[in-house]
């Protein structure tokens, strides 16, 4: 689908710098998004009326962080038959596991894919979205891949760097 991109929810912007982590993911993959502030407590409403707008305009994957009592991919999920990818937020304090919990534990046959806690989960989910739209376009797929391979290659390089160091 050419107009096929993935929204990026949160529920605060004090989760702006987590996320920013899966929309730049996303655009080093040359993958559309679009980044949007609705709280499923604190906004239900135009949260579900972002929904259906986003869907309507071709939005394949969301992605929804959200911190504490973290219902925001949940709430999504209730609404959308697709891929709802949930990134918990460390903003409390238990430290995020109060959100990984709300986001993960959903009832049967509404799935969340929740990723980890924190910046590393928000990549993830920005990857993860990715490999999703890439099971239908073999550009990003070869995209996907090559940045693997860049991966591997750094740590590669970083272990030559090591075994340098380590004979003088
Ligand atoms: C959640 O409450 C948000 O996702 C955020 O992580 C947390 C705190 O929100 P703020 O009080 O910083 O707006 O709904």
């Amino acid at each position: 689908m050419d107009n096929a991109f993935v929204a990026i929810l949160m529920g605060s912007e004090s989760d702006l710098p987590v996320m920013q982590g899966a929309n730049d993911v996303l655009t080093s993959l040359g993958v559309r998004s679009e980044m949007k502030i609705t709280s499923a407590h604190r906004t239900p409403a135009a949260t579900q009326q972002y929904l259906a707008d986003a869907e309507a305009r071709g939005c394949a994957v969301f992605i929804a962080g959200a911190g504490l009592a973290a219902h925001l991919a949940g709430a999504v999920a209730a609404h959308t038959l697709k891929p709802v990818i949930g990134v918990p937020i460390d903003s409390g304090p238990m430290q995020g596991m109060d959100s990984l919990l709300s986001t993960v534990q959903m009832p049967a046959g509404i799935p969340v894919g929740t990723v980890a806690i924190g910046k590393t989960g928000a990549k993830n989910a920005g990857y993860l979205a990715a490999q999703i739209l890439a099971l239908q376009d073999p550009e990003l797929a070869k995209r996907v891949k090559a940045e693997r391979e860049q991966k591997a290659a750094n740590v590669q390089a970083q272990d030559r760097a090591l075994q340098e160091s380590r004979k003088s």
